[in-house]
């Protein structure tokens, strides 16, 4: 079995039982290692019972995170120190207790990206109740997995997306009550209102959804926290009903290091249709113009000089081209 492969072959190791043959020279995504609980597992290896309590109640937290290519002989993870923090506050939130120390999990995201030869590539950290007593309450120390798989992901909402813009559109779905949807915890069990609103989106012919909150104000998207610029000026959701991304963060400094003001204000459906520019931020997303919404333009449906700012600064930065921000990347370096 090789790389390429990998993902083809169950753990017994025969082909998975599908009526669809898998073509097996079509190349993988996924690197052929993940780390599990602290150990080096084949990308077949690394399975979970159907009985894991987060199979069942979706309480599990995770993160994403990118790492880009510097040169042929180093890569960087971008903000690393930061996505572990905030895997642990998630943690803190559904009340996990991990068993790493944030240096363990940080060096193995690394040792996984080196030992998966991605220089280029998506990675995700999860942690979930495992196997244990069954029903909703897991017992006061019930086991936790963790696992670390990486693999390539290119722009999340298309190459074309990322130059053009893409098509949104308001979802029907609401962004959960502040009370019942921890928003500041990455957590599982929150991506089915995620995964609805998506999928509705793209029934509907568009590619993203955006979401309001219980209150009618802009949310965010599916997978992303959104910006609005209007007069030179930019405004972001607060807070409140949000993940609090890093992306998001990134632009904060991007913006002030530009003299730009960027506003935490809520906004709402109607300002975000009269908007001069809007785009998403995210790991996955990076920045991503949003041309349309609602099957209205946002200013002429193009691009705008601020998003394309920006989106050039970030991905300056992301490639270790600017050396004073060398401090977000966490070099990886290919023998
Ligand atoms: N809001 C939500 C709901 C969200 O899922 C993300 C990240 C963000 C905002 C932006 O956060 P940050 O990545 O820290 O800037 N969504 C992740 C998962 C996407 C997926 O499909 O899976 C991501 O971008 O990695």
């Amino acid at each position: 079995m090789n790389a390429e492969n990998a993902h083809l072959v169950t753990k017994s190791g025969k082909a998975p039982a599908s009526k669809s043959e898998p073509n097996p020279k079509k190349e993988s995504p996924f690197g052929a290692t993940i780390w599990m609980d602290g150990e080096w597992l084949a990308f077949a290896d690394a399975t979970t019972h159907v009985m894991a309590h987060a199979m069942h109640y979706g309480v599990g937290i995770f993160e994403g995170i990118r790492c880009y290519r510097i040169n042929d002989k180093e890569s960087a993870i971008f903000r690393l120190d930061d996505h572990v923090d905030r895997l642990f506050a998630s943690a803190k939130i559904v009340g996990i207790k991990l068993p790493h120390t944030r240096e363990d999990l940080r060096a193995a995201c690394v040792e996984l990206v080196r030992r998966n030869r991605q220089p280029e590539c998506y990675i995700r950290p999860l942690a979930y109740i495992g196997q244990g007593p069954v029903g909703v309450y897991p017992g006061t120390n019930p086991p936790i997995n963790t696992f670390i798989a990486t693999w390539k992901w290119g722009a999340y909402l298309g190459d074309e997306g990322l130059k053009k813009g893409i098509r949104c559109q308001i979802s029907t779905f609401t962004r959960g009550f502040v009370n019942h949807t921890m928003t500041k915890g990455k957590i599982t069990g929150n991506y089915v209102n995620s995964a609805l609103a998506k999928s509705e989106a793209i029934a509907n012919g568009f590619q993203e959804a955006i979401l309001l909150d219980t209150e009618g104000f802009v949310s965010e998207g599916s997978g992303e926290n959104i910006f609005i610029v209007r007069g030179g000026k930019l405004k972001t959701t607060p807070l409140t009903s949000i993940l609090d991304g890093i992306t998001r963060r990134t632009v904060f400094e991007l913006a002030d290091s530009l003299g730009l003001e960027v506003q935490e204000v809520r906004f709402t459906r109607d300002e975000l249709y009269v908007a001069d520019e809007a785009f998403f931020t995210g790991t996955a997303a990076e920045i991503t113009p949003i041309s349309e919404v609602d099957r209205r333009p946002i200013g002429d449906g193009s691009p705008g000089p601020i998003t394309k700012r920006l989106q050039s600064e970030f991905f300056a930065i992301v490639r270790g081209e600017k050396p004073a921000y060398r401090r977000w990347l966490a070099p990886v370096l290919f023998g």
